[in-house]
């Protein structure tokens, strides 16, 4: 990769959305989304990797505009047949979405890498972005629970998060290494900056964080490193992230949020609604951050951008 360029780090439905918008206002070639692996398994024989078909669904146009994770214009032939056939549907898998599955169970077959298989994924769906897991080798977040320890899907999808959280941790990733491609976009001289996408810090970014060569790297790192808060008022824009943080016994704020953070962030984007934080702390910006139409996510990708040329330029950014 020789122009400059961003390196996005993406959970599911929030992060998908502020790559989008990143998508949206730089050029293809400039754009890598490293994704999560936590919440990937196995499932009837496929490899379900949510967070990155999240990614790929929402930068194709192809995702379900209510859910933010599926696709939209679906039909559902194969779970109705496999519902008769006496299977347990808990993990709704519509036809196209299988159609996708197939293709990725047949590209890893070949003895190609998960990072070589979403890359063509993505080329085949007509993105232009470089997608990439965030490794090659699994890293499946584990929760324990007042029921018990459980898969993460079983406790996300089959239990609907009910259960309550004690702690995760995340198996595999202590012997785990960055995908080849997202290390190289880490260490080239190009990268001129990384954003931490609006994901849960538990479920989507401390996955991520797990494996320790990127953690170790975002610290090292000169270009800009910026984090865009999933929590505004005190509330997850959307999904469980507030209840997963008082379970785990800390306050649902922005202001945690950066603290998980503080070792490698340079700036924290918090929204409007959490302004008061910017005003005794140099280190939080203020944009809107709740994205709901496409102008909304182009705005915040270019309040991104904007933040990361304030930063590399040595200029604090304006209230
Ligand atoms: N989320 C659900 O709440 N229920 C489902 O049945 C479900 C199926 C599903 C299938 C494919 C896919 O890519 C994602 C799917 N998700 C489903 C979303 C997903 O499991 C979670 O949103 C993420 O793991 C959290 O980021």
């Amino acid at each position: 990769m020789s122009t400059p360029h961003y390196l996005a780090l993406s959970g599911g439905v929030g992060g998908a959305k502020m790559a989008y918008g990143l998508a949206q206002v730089l050029p293809a070639d400039a754009l890598v989304v490293a994704v999560n692996v936590g919440d990937d398994f196995e499932h009837l024989g496929l490899t379900i990797c949510p967070d990155l078909d999240t990614v790929l669904y929402t930068l194709s146009g192809r995702v379900h505009p209510e859910q933010g994770w599926g696709r939209a214009d679906e039909s559902w032939g194969v779970r109705d047949e496999l519902r008769r056939l006496g299977v347990d549907t808990w993990f709704l898998l519509g036809d196209r979405d299988i159609a996708l599955h197939l293709l990725r169970r047949e590209l890893l077959q070949q003895g190609r890498t998960l990072s070589q298989v979403s890359l063509e994924l993505a080329r085949r769906l007509g993105i232009g972005a470089t997608i990439l897991p965030v490794s090659d080798q699994a890293v499946r977040t584990m929760v324990d629970t007042d029921r018990g320890r459980l898969a993460f899907q079983d406790y996300f999808v089959r239990l609907r998060c009910e259960p309550v959280l004690r702690s995760l941790d995340f198996e595999g990733a202590p012997s785990a290494t960055l995908a080849p491609a997202v290390r190289s976009a880490l260490a080239s001289p190009d990268l001129a900056g990384v954003i931490l996408c609006p994901s849960n810090p538990y479920l989507s970014v401390a996955p991520m964080l797990a494996v320790a060569e990127l953690r170790e790297r975002l610290r090292a790192l000169s270009a800009p490193v910026i984090a865009v808060s999933p929590i505004v008022a005190g509330e997850a824009i959307k999904g469980p992230t507030a209840k997963i943080m008082r379970e785990l016994g800390v306050q649902p704020t922005a202001a945690v949020v950066a603290e998980l953070y503080a070792d490698f962030v340079d700036a924290v984007i918090v929204d409007h609604a959490d302004a008061q934080l910017a005003a005794s702390d140099p280190r939080f910006d203020v944009a809107a951050t709740v994205m709901k139409s496409a102008e909304q996510k182009a705005a915040l990708a270019r309040h991104c951008l904007a933040l990361i040329d304030a930063l590399r330029s040595g200029r604090l950014p304006q209230p």
